[in-house]
C-alpha cells in the first residue's frame, strides 16, 4: 500500500503531550504513544521518500512560563530566554521519544525560524533538513520584541505544511476532533462558525486561541492549498489516518 500521506506535518498539541494543569509536567503515556505511532509510520514509508515534519505546542511548559513572565510589570530579554529554555527542554523530551522510535529528528526552535516577529519566518532551514531526509521538530516559542511575542505551534505547522507542500496537515489533540455541543465529533468543518463556544473543554481559549483559532487559521490556509488535507484528531485518530482510514474532523473551505 502507498503512504496515505507522502508529505506530512504532524502538530502535537501541548495539552496532549503535557499535563496542561500541572506546570512543567510531561504526559509520558501520551507522548510515548504519539512517538510510537509516528515512528511506525516513518519506518514503514521512509524508503519511499516520506517527508515528515513534527511540530509541538507549549502545554504546561510554554503557556505556564509565559504566564509567569506576565506577572511582571516589564518583560525583559531574560524572561524570554527562560520561556525559550523551557520550550527547548520540552522539545528535547519529544525528540528523545521520537529518536527512540528511530525517527531522525533534528530540533529547530520556533524562535530560530521566526526570529523577528510572527508572520516574518524563514523556513529554509526546515526545508533543507527535509531534503536531506531529516525530520525537523519545531515548536511554539517566544521571541523578544519589546516584551514577549508568542509564536504558536499551529502557525508554524501551517507554515511548514506550505513549505514542504504537504498533502496532509494533522493536528493531534486530546479530543477526537471538533466537537459539537453534545460532545460528538463533527466529521467535516468548513466554517469556524461550526465550532461551538464551549468552556471547560479543550475548545476552551488558551494563550494562543484554542480550537476556534486553530480552525480559522487552518481554513484560511486550505483556501490557498486545496491539495492539503487538514485533520484534527486524537491519538487513536492519528493511528487510523496513518493506516489510510477516515478519522476525526476534516477541515476544508467550501469550494466556490
Ligand atoms: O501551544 C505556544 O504554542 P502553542 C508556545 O502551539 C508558547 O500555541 C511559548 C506558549
Amino acid at each position: 500500500m502507498h503512504a496515505p500521506c507522502k508529505s506530512i506535518v504532524v502538530k502535537l498539541g501541548g495539552s496532549l503531550i503535557t499535563e496542561k494543569d500541572k506546570p512543567y509536567t510531561i504526559a509520558w503515556d501520551r507522548l510515548s504513544r504519539a512517538a510510537r505511532i509516528i515512528g511506525t509510520y516513518y519506518r514503514r514509508y521512509a524508503e519511499e521518500g516520506l517527508r515528515l515534519v513534527v511540530v509541538h505546542g507549549g502545554g504546561s511548559y510554554g503557556h505556564y512560563a509565559v504566564h509567569e513572565a506576565r506577572q511582571k510589570v516589564v518583560i525583559d530579554q531574560l524572561d524570554v530566554a527562560r520561556i525559550q529554555l523551557v520550550m527547548n527542554e520540552l522539545a528535547i523530551k519529544v525528540a528523545r521519544s521520537l529518536i527512540e522510535e528511530k525517527v531522525p529528528v533534528t530540533i529547530i526552535p520556533g524562535h530560530a525560524l521566526c526570529p523577528k516577529r510572527k508572520g516574518r519566518c524563514n523556513l529554509s532551514l526546515l526545508i533543507e533538513n527535509v531534503v536531506r531526509g531529516m525530520v525537523p521538530l519545531t515548536y511554539g516559542d517566544g521571541i523578544y520584541n519589546e516584551g514577549v511575542v508568542i509564536i504558536s505551534g499551529d502557525d508554524l505547522a501551517i507554515l511548514a505544511a506550505s513549505a514542504i507542500n504537504a498533502d496532509c496537515l494533522v493536528f493531534v489533540s486530546n479530543v477526537p476532533g471538533v466537537l459539537d455541543e453534545d460532545g460528538v465529533v463533527i466529521p467535516h468543518v468548513s466554517s469556524p462558525n461550526q465550532v461551538p463556544d464551549l468552556t471547560g473543554t479543550s475548545n476552551r481559549v488558551d494563550l494562543t486561541g484554542g480550537m476556534k483559532a486553530k480552525v480559522e487559521k487552518a481554513l484560511s490556509f486550505s483556501r490557498d492549498y486545496e491539495d492539503t488535507r487538514i485533520f484534527i484528531v486524537d491519538l487513536e485518530g492519528l493511528e487510523k489516518l496513518l493506516r489510510g482510514e477516515r478519522a476525526g474532523t476534516l477541515l476544508s473551505s467550501p469550494s466556490d
